[in-house]
């Protein structure tokens, strides 16, 4: 005999979960008490506010294709952690979210800290679901951990009743993990998909999704160079193909460069692999027509649910991604007209590296020049949301060791906890956060969780005293009248980080960064690096004046 919180754990070790990311509640006691006792196997992670938590569990789902575990108390944790399930299901990512929940005895009463989670996270979450009957716990489990990894992986929630923790059951728990292989493709399918590619004038490679294993593009690579077909990566999954190859165009996400939304505009025949069709990658659902697209379409995904969502494809294979690949990288390569289209897309891609000298203290087309030469190749690179991640997005380029960990959903606070969850699953490796100064306040607090655990990553702070993606649409379509978008009273950072037990230093000179880089590299305990940027240098080409001069131009305004 157990009771529902020991059957819980042991379930969940069984099921391989090595860590968990959380903020205790007297809701879920019984799983605290049980995780007591597993002697490591299962590591509680303790967080500051369960924003971070959850957005830790969803690093380390993207990052290992194993469900990110997450533990949050009742109706104030939950609401907290929300942020991180959403980030899971945008980024389709394998997640378990635990909440407490008030005892049977008591529900829909409103009692304390009461929600009704299947409502709350019905939508948000791939699945949500209620334990009723503490011998079910198993059951539900299996199913959790089955759901965040197949298919389309995402986030699901299961909320955890007083009573059904405490109460006692001889139910066995599980005794393995689940093993799910992928959908391979149909071998006629593949054939069809040669001809299809064979009588193309312009064919582009479009592809996306975590579930990518090890360098699983690998074989992709190898076809697209041989055929010579571009290669483009949907919003912030740019890491999962090596930058380095000349097939590789840039990445259809927010921003679009100019070059990259020809290709998509220009193709006749698109193969999207593991993709989902969102706003970004689509330009606002431009470059495709909604729902028959003028070019030919063949969508590969493991999900039925997604093919078809948005788009009307010509061949839809429904298969996983490293399946896929396998077989794409076994057909024979496609000879065309099209290399010098290719070349083109590449010179482009090229081409956006070179940066005008930019108007501000520490420039960052220079730090980002820096970072390409002397960041190792499996460096993991992570960001939230706000004008600054344009220089980890676009001007980092990622080998197939690299990985980038950022979020579809645009989440701003994302980056830092997602470094700490990087840096506990790989603490050998370098772990760079990108953060501007309101992406940081959104989750610095998590300094601390970085520190108990031993899990320091280097940060830098893009520091400029605005909420810069806010002020510049604000200056493109209300120049001049700037309202809610500064911020004056920001911390010393650097102080804030040696306060958390952090290495911190404030660069204010471009030339001063390697040498701050260096300290930050060899720092034992990670290094926040508070780069001094002006807000005029919002983005690489066009300053803050220039938006509102070319707002007032227009007539916008007064
Ligand atoms: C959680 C969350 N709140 C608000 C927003 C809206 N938002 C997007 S970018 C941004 C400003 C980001 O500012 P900062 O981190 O300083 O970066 P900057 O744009 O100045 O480089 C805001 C408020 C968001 N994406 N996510
Ligand atoms: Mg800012």
């Amino acid at each position: 005999m157990r009771n529902g919180g020991q059957l819980l754990v042991e379930c969940l070790v069984a099921l391989g979960a090595r860590k968990a990311f959380g903020v205790p509640g007297e809701s879920y006691l019984a799983v605290l008490d049980a995780l007591h006792d597993t002697h490591g196997k299962l590591d509680y992670v303790l967080c500051r506010q369960e924003g971070g938590a959850s957005f830790m569990a969803a690093a380390y789902g993207k990052l290992t294709g194993q469900p990110g575990l997450c533990m949050v108390t009742r109706g104030p944790g939950a609401t907290n952690a929300a942020i991180g399930v959403h980030t899971a299901m945008q980024d389709s990512v394998p997640m378990i979210l635990f909440v407490g929940q008030v005892g049977t005895d008591m529900k829909g009463r409103e009692a304390f800290q009461e929600l009704d989670y299947r409502a709350v996270f019905g939508t948000m979450a791939k699945w949500a679901v209620e334990i009723d009957r503490v011998e079910r716990i198993p059951e539900i489990l299996a199913r959790a951990w089955s759901t965040a990894i197949s298919g389309r992986p995402g986030p699901v929630v299961v909320a955890l009743p007083e009573d059904m923790l405490t109460s006692m059951t001889d139910a066995a728990p599980l005794r393995g993990p689940v093993e799910i292989t992928e959908p391979h493709p149909d071998p006629a399918a593949m054939e069809r998909l040669r001809e299809m590619l064979a009588g193309a004038e312009r064919p582009l490679i479009l592809y996306g999704g975590c579930n990518w294993k090890g360098p699983g593009t690998r074989p992709i690579q190898r076809f697209a160079e041989a055929s010579d077909i571009p290669v483009v990566s949907v919003f912030r999954y740019q890491d999962q193909f090596d930058n380095h190859s000349p097939s590789f165009c840039g990445e259809a996400g927010v921003g679009m460069m100019p070059h990259v939304k020809a290709l998509i505009r220009e193709a006749d025949v698109i193969l999207a692999i593991n993709a989902r069709f969102g706003e970004n990658a689509t330009d606002g659902y431009t470059l495709l027509d909604v729902p028959q697209p003028r070019q030919r379409l063949i969508h590969v995904h493991g999900s039925d649910r997604e093919i078809g969502k948005v788009y009307c494809p010509e061949l839809a294979i429904q298969s996983g991604p490293n399946a896929f690949a396998e077989a794409l990288g076994a057909l024979a390569p496609v000879k065309g007209r099209w290399g010098a289209w290719r070349a083109e897309g590449r010179a482009a891609y090229e081409a956006g590296f070179d940066l005008p000298d930019l108007p501000s203290p520490v420039d960052m087309g220079k730090v980002c020049a820096h970072l390409r030469e002397t960041l190792p190749e499996d460096m993991i690179v992570t960001n939230g949301a706000g004008n600054f991640a344009i220089w980890s997005g676009r001007f980092l380029k990622f080998g197939s060791e690299a990985r980038l960990l950022a979020p579809q959903s645009g989440a701003m606070g994302y980056g830092v906890p997602a470094a700490i969850a990087a840096k506990l699953v790989h603490p050998a490796k370098t772990v760079l956060c990108f953060a501007g100064d309101g992406d940081f306040q959104m989750t610095s607090q998590e300094l601390a969780s970085a520190a108990q655990a031993g899990a320091q990553p280097i940060i830098l702070v893009l520091n400029n005293g605005i909420y810069g993606t806010i002020r510049a649409h604000q200056e493109r379509n209300y120049p001049t009248r700037v309202s809610g978008t500064e911020m004056t009273a920001n911390p010393d950072f650097a102080a804030l980080a040696r306060a958390y037990g952090f290495h911190g230093e404030r660069v204010e000179r471009t030339e001063d960064f390697a040498a701050a880089f260096e300290r930050a590299l060899a720092s034992p305990t990670g290094a926040v690096l508070d780069l001094v940027i002006s807000p005029e240098a919002l983005t690489p080409r066009q300053t803050l004046s220039q938006m509102r001069e070319g707002a007032l131009a227009a007539g916008k305004g007064r």
